[in-house]
């Protein structure tokens, strides 16, 4: 695409540059794990687009939804996502349930049979939560 060493070489100061003007919740582990947007983000800021263009070029990247059934009075299981995934639970049960943070931090209140709630997960760590109306019922989605 490009000659590596003088790209790496020459755009190295503005991507420190952009780097520490963004806002900390878009860092992710995806910030640099895909050598092709790091180069497009590099490209864009030399360009002089760097604070609109390589916030928006992170969070393309980081993008993505992951799904969790509601089913036989159960949790389908934990889940593992990258930062910026929307998890989405679907209540297959006739019973209604709740998705709530164990430190309340999200709640989707009673959600009846067929219902869905999604939950954006923008920071790294283990997000524990539960059924505030079934107490057994209880699971995790671990943010990477
Ligand atoms: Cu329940």
């Amino acid at each position: 695409m490009y000659p590596q060493p003088l790209v790496t070489a020459y755009m190295m100061k503005p991507y420190s540059r952009v780097q520490s003007q963004r806002p900390r919740r878009l860092l992710g582990p995806e910030a640099t794990s895909s050598p092709a947007l790091v180069a497009l983000t590099l490209f864009a800021a030399a360009c002089g687009g760097e604070t609109e263009t390589a916030p928006a070029k992170i969070s393309v990247g980081a993008a993505g939804s992951s799904e969790v059934a509601i089913a036989s009075f159960a949790f389908s299981g934990p889940v593992t996502v990258k930062t910026g995934t929307t998890v989405t639970s679907t209540n297959k049960d006739s019973a209604a349930h709740t998705v709530t943070a164990t430190d309340e931090a999200f709640d989707s209140k009673k959600l009846d049979a067929g219902k869905t709630f999604s939950q954006k997960f923008e920071k790294v760590g283990t997000f524990n939560y539960k059924c505030n109306i079934h107490f057994s019922m209880t699971s995790l989605v671990k943010v990477e």
